[in-house]
């Protein structure tokens, strides 16, 4: 629930967040290259001469001409001429057989909608001198622009869109192989390359994802940020809709001492030329351990059945209760999800000490524990029946016994009518025994009339044998 809670937060802060986000910012021209040749030397040109025939003439910096600045480059400066054997830089002419070479290589271009070449040139050339501007790929060229002689021409611009897959670039200046006038050759300077960068960063945050909750104060946001194009200038971040803060290209920031609950960071990673992109991070910290109270059985309590329903309440304000174990008697603990029950089976009789563990979205634990004792003897005074068994037998084995004991005369138990009764039969009949020996005793009876008749009934007599 709480992490649906914080997804939808997520998502609501991110179009809120996009929604207060400024137009993109147009795309811009980068200058990948800026060579007026005043700098360092060769610095990342390389030069040569791939024709041996008038010995080695090429590409190099000079004070003669230039288009800006102090220096620019000379197909010849570097050299000796075939003609008087003085350097070229003395005699201030090109050399016969030329190949010379200047190039450098390109850094990724895959990333710009386009990229543009732009270079000055001062040309004085004859028939078979050439200037030429090649690209390579992968060491393969391609003559994309080439002048020819003869010609004079005074500084002049040249812009060339060159391909992306571009990956070294090359002035070239052939001489031919004799000429019938001194002359120069060719100056370049000026040499500036832009490219078209319309694409955003590609940027990521890697952590924290949406919807993860925190146990800690200290949560780092790390993020990826990378452009093809004209490369990151510098990444900002914010908390919580606070100010932006630019942390230049690094790629986290460790915020601390975050209060308890939700958060949000947004990322935001611009180009060189401006283009934007953002991403936002819902997360939430959460240092406080979950509550829980086990409501039954009772604390000390006496169950006296091997079943029982355990029962809890369990709470968590911030980040809310995401799983509950339970463990008997120290044993296992047993993940029982979000529930607040658990039938406890098959436990023996005696006492027992099953512990409850809640753990919130963040991964705070809080543990209690209750005790009681199992008694399902059915005698037992305590077990199922209460002892009313037990009571039972003991009533029916006194029963037994206050009877035997009556029985054998040892307690009046009996009603003395019946136990006098039953004496009175013996002794009458012992006496009409003695009576019937001696005479004395032999007391006439009327006719017809039973010596039982003392007992006052008037009974019918029986003829008396005589
Ligand atoms: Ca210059
Ligand atoms: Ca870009
Ligand atoms: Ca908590």
């Amino acid at each position: 629930m709480k992490r649906m809670l914080i997804l939808i937060i997520g998502t609501l802060l991110l179009l809120s967040t996009l929604a207060f986000l400024p137009m993109p910012a147009r795309a811009g021209n980068f200058t990948i290259l800026d060579e007026q040749f005043e700098g360092a030397w060769p610095g990342t040109w390389s030069v040569g001469d791939d024709d041996l025939a008038a010995g080695m003439d090429y590409w190099g910096l000079t004070n003669v001409r230039e288009d800006g600045g102090s220096f620019s480059v000379w197909a010849a400066q570097v050299g000796t001429s075939s003609w008087n054997g003085q350097p070229n830089s003395v005699n201030g002419f090109q050399d016969d057989g030329m190949n010379a070479y200047l190039r450098r290589p390109m850094e990724d271009l895959a990333g710009y909608a386009s990229v543009t070449v732009r270079f000055e040139h001062w040309l004085e050339m004859a028939t078979g001198d050439a200037l030429s501007f090649r690209v390579g790929t992968g060491g393969s060229w391609f003559t994309l622009w080439s002048v020819q002689g003869p010609l004079s021409r005074d500084w002049t611009t040249v812009n060339l869109d060159i391909p992306l897959s571009t990956d070294m670039i090359e002035f070239r200046y052939v001489s031919a192989l004799s000429h019938a006038t001194l002359l120069e050759g060719a100056y370049i300077d000026g040499v500036r390359i832009t490219g078209d960068d319309e694409t955003p960063p590609m940027l990521s945050i890697m952590e924290p994802v949406t919807g993860a909750w925190y146990g800690r104060r200290a949560v780092t946001v790390a993020w990826s940020a990378d452009d093809l194009g004209s490369g990151i200038q510098y990444t900002e971040l914010r908390l919580d809709f606070g100010s932006w803060f630019n942390v230049g290209v690094a790629t986290s920031y460790a915020f601390g001492g975050l209060a308890e609950g939700l958060h949000s960071v947004t990322v935001r990673s611009v180009d060189r030329v401006g283009n934007l992109a953002m991403r936002s991070v819902a997360f939430g910290v959460d240092i406080s351990a979950p509550t829980a109270t086990i409501l039954n059985p009772a604390e000390g309590s006496i169950v006296t059945s091997s079943t029982v329903a355990l029962e809890w309440q369990a709470q968590d304000d911030v980040s809310g209760v995401s799983r509950v174990e339970v463990n008997t008697d120290s044993g296992a603990w047993i993940d029982l999800g979000v529930v607040n029950g658990h039938e406890l089976s098959d436990l023996r009789d005696g006492s027992h000490i099953v512990a409850l563990r809640v753990t919130d979205a963040a991964g705070n634990a809080y543990e209690t524990d209750v005790s009681f004792r199992v008694n399902t003897n059915p005698l037992s005074p305590d077990g199922p029946n209460k002892g009313l068994l037990l009571y039972g037998l003991i009533a029916v084995g006194l029963l037994i016994l206050l009877f035997a004991l009556g029985w054998f005369g040892r307690l009046p138990l009996w009603p003395a009518a019946l136990q006098r009764s039953a004496k009175e039969v013996k002794g009458t009949q012992a006496e009409r025994d003695e009576a019937a020996q001696d005479p004395q005793t032999q007391n006439p009876v009327p006719e017809g009339i039973d010596d039982e008749s003392e007992a006052g009934g008037t009974r019918r007599g029986r003829k008396k044998a005589s």
